[in-house]
């Protein structure tokens, strides 16, 4: 494993720090018509402002607003659009829930319009690949910023999924995006990096970059993964649909944990808090003597394991 130096302690978002030391579970809330799962199940503000707060209550630690569907082969709703179906739940989510909240764009004229309704973070596809404006913004409003790497635009990135080197492309593409968003203010504490699972890779480079993952940990940035649900799961379980993809979003979940994620973006909180707790435990098991093996009884019913 390649040594972890300089990563934060904590992801600062507005002043609010989320300690990294546990995995963090970013909760995805869709607000489309047609994103590849939840697309058309949280369309009005209200129904938005209960699918957070039900969130919030299986444990969420952040959630993820997105108002355009980038799944493989989509065109990117208008601008108009977006920010229509955005700034409204944005507003019901923000006076109902007390979390941290993300807006999933890349556009800068929405992500103004994020920041000025009270989001925290901004959460970029691309990674900065065409301007440093979404780094300006969340420079100047307190914002953290995810970075992702996407090779192509939804559209055109599942056409050719091959690479001389998927794990050193990667690399080299957020360690730029990292310091541009350096240079444009934001300190190391509000970045976070993501490989971008399902955005021009393909099934066999999913997952490596999942195994292969802590070697993104000498980045210096918190690592956020997202695979929930994603069809390279299904493709691994031989063709499963996306309603069929719990429990491989739950044990990718996992995977990442134990493979160096910090925060996992997932559309199943609940079962995932409880999953990325046990790979956190596993992950963070003292090394002990034998006399402290038994220091936690397990409590069970004579009979039960
Ligand atoms: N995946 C999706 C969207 N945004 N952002 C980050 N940082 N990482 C991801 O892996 C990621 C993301 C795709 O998932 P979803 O939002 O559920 O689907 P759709 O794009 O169809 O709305």
């Amino acid at each position: 494993m390649e040594r972890e130096t300089t990563t934060p302690q904590a992801l600062d978002l507005r002043g609010r720090l989320l300690p990294l030391d546990r995995p963090l579970v970013m909760g995805v809330l869709n607000l489309t018509p047609d994103s590849f799962f939840d697309g058309g199940r949280f369309l009005t503000p209200e129904a938005a402002r209960e699918r957070a707060l039900a969130m919030a209550e299986e444990g969420a630690d952040l959630l993820d607003l997105g108002a355009v569907s980038t799944r493989p082969g989509s065109a990117p709703a208008p601008m108009e659009e977006e920010i229509r179906r955005l700034r409204p739940a944005l507003q019901a989510v923000r006076r109902a829930v007390d979390l941290p909240l993300s807006v999933d764009t890349f556009r800068p004229e929405v992500a103004r319009i994020a920041a000025d309704q009270g989001a925290d973070c901004l959460n970029d596809i691309s990674g900065l690949r065409d301007s440093d404006e979404l780094a300006r913004i969340a420079a100047s409003a307190g914002l953290g910023l995810v970075l992702m790497h996407m090779r192509g635009t939804p559209e055109t990135m599942q056409r050719d999924t091959r690479y001389r080197d998927l794990l050193g492309e990667v690399k080299a593409f957020l360690a730029g995006a990292v310091r541009r968003a350096r240079d444009a203010g934001l300190p190391r504490s509000r970045i976070a990096v993501d490989p971008g699972l399902g955005f021009g890779k393909s099934v066999e480079g999913n997952l490596l970059l999942l195994r292969r993952l802590d070697e993104l940990r000498s980045l210096g940035q918190p690592i956020l993964v997202g695979a929930s649900r994603k069809s390279f799961l299904g493709a691994t379980l031989g063709g499963l649909g996306v309603e069929e993809r719990l429990e491989g979003s739950l044990a990718a979940a996992a995977a990442a944990v134990l493979c160096g994620a910090h925060i996992v973006r997932v559309h199943d909180v609940q079962a995932t808090v409880r999953a990325v707790r046990i790979a956190a435990a596993i992950r963070d098991a003292a090394p002990i003597g034998d006399a402290d093996l038994t220091r936690t009884p397990v409590a069970g019913r004579p009979g039960q394991r």
